[in-house]
């Protein structure tokens, strides 16, 4: 066990690369027991769902098992989207229980009927997401168009559609429409947690319209999205890739690295992402049963992609591209090809090695056309050996 270092980094923000606590990480091929994992079976059967576990227990909480329905309405459409044959639809999805009713809407734009598009879900934490929005005013944080062009479906919902991103939120989403009355708050599911749930709604749906293909489907987003998408790629393996985009802290990013945000700095600004057991291991990182290199290799052998930008060290690159590296063993195991190099590839160059890819890109904090373009490219690349094109 690592020292504590609580109380080391003021406001709970450190910028010093030498004030990175040493550190070792647990590691993701040996068992709770001790067992050392040398074949695929031990790791799906044994180790996945031990990490799985700690993640839910410690870190994002344990998604209700309460019934519900489901309906989905269409409530608006848009034939011959960019006049290239696209078709968008903004639905509603209405969620019943025993404790009441609640609605989100989201929009899918499928591409011109033909073969089975592949899909991309964005986990949207910007602007509203409506069709207007979707097919309207060209974005490029979620660039529809492109997409479309590129061949791809796409979906988009809000996060906050599902459940308000907000600290005293809890009453008014999807959360406490699905939790039992006497759920345990240092257990239960918050709204990292709620939203990727929201995520896979989405996909329910997509994957019951004709066009697109359940093989190649992938989660997408950015920052507090982009934590969310590498969640909802470990919950649910119907996610074929997943691409997380400056997720830093709770993210990518490794926890005891400590570097820019802080696990104390997250859960102080964010209580209602993560459960109450994360908040226990405030300046005690070392103390986590896991880190987030442990996320990223419960997305395997299915391909991820990371994505960071140099001047956005409160999400601690660095610390997202260790992550990618020391999530490699369980790709290897599995026969993959992955990134090894210790070493961070230079600013502006996308290093896609086998089924994991990174680029650090010049700029501050955000999601645009550049990244989408290497993303896209390393999505190609994955989806056609898929497929075997
Ligand atoms: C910040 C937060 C980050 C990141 C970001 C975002 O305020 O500290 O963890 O999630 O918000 O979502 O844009």
């Amino acid at each position: 066990v690592v020292e504590s270092w609580q109380g080391k980094f003021k406001d709970g923000k450190n910028f010093h690369d030498d004030r990175v606590p040493d550190y070792r990480l647990p590691d993701p091929l040996v068992s709770e027991a001790g067992k050392a994992i040398t074949e695929t079976e031990d790791w799906t059967n044994i180790r996945r769902p031990e990490i799985l576990e700690l993640f839910r227990k410690h870190v994002y909480g344990i998604r209700p098992t309460t019934p519900y329905q489901i309906d989905f309405e269409e409530v608006g459409r848009q034939e011959n989207a960019y006049g290239i044959g696209a078709v968008a639809r903004q639905v509603r999805a209405t969620v019943t229980a025993e404790k009441g009713v609640r609605s989100f809407d989201f929009v899918l734009v499928t591409p011109k009927s033909g073969q089975p598009a592949p899909l991309i879900v964005m986990i949207h934490n910007r602007s509203a997401v409506t069709l207007e929005n979707a097919v309207g005013e060209a974005s490029s944080f979620w660039p529809v168009e492109t997409l479309i062009r590129r061949g791809y479906a796409t979906a988009g919902f809000h996060t906050s559609d599902v459940d308000p991103d907000e600290k005293s939120g809890y009453g008014k989403g999807i959360r406490s429409l699905l939790d039992a009355n006497d759920s345990d708050p240092m257990t239960r599911w918050h709204t990292l947690s709620a939203w990727g749930w929201g995520a896979s709604r989405v996909l329910d749906y997509a994957l019951k319209q004709p066009g697109i293909d359940p093989e190649r489907t992938a989660v997408v987003g950015h920052s507090r999205g982009g934590k969310t998408a590498l969640w909802a790629g470990a919950e649910d393996p119907r996610f074929k890739l997943v691409y997380s985009n400056n997720s830093g802290c709770g993210g990518a990013a490794l926890s005891r690295r400590a570097f820019g945000e802080t696990v104390e700095r997250i859960n102080t600004s964010f209580p209602h992402w993560f459960n109450g057991n994360f908040k226990t291991y405030n300046g005690k990182e070392g103390e986590l049963p896991v880190d987030q290199h442990q996320l990223i290799a419960l997305i395997a052998p299915r391909p991820v992609y990371v994505t960071s930008r140099d001047r956005d060290l409160w999400a601690d690159p660095r610390g997202e591209y260790t992550s990618v590296v020391q999530a490699g063993p369980v790709y290897g195991l599995f026969g993959l090809e992955h990134i090894t190099d210790p070493e961070m590839p230079p600013l502006d160059t996308p290093l896609h090695i086998g089924s994991t890819g990174y680029h650090i890109l010049t700029g501050k904090h955000n999601l645009d056309e550049q990244d989408w373009g290497h993303f896209l490219d390393f999505a190609d690349g994955v989806f056609k050996r898929k497929t075997g094109e």
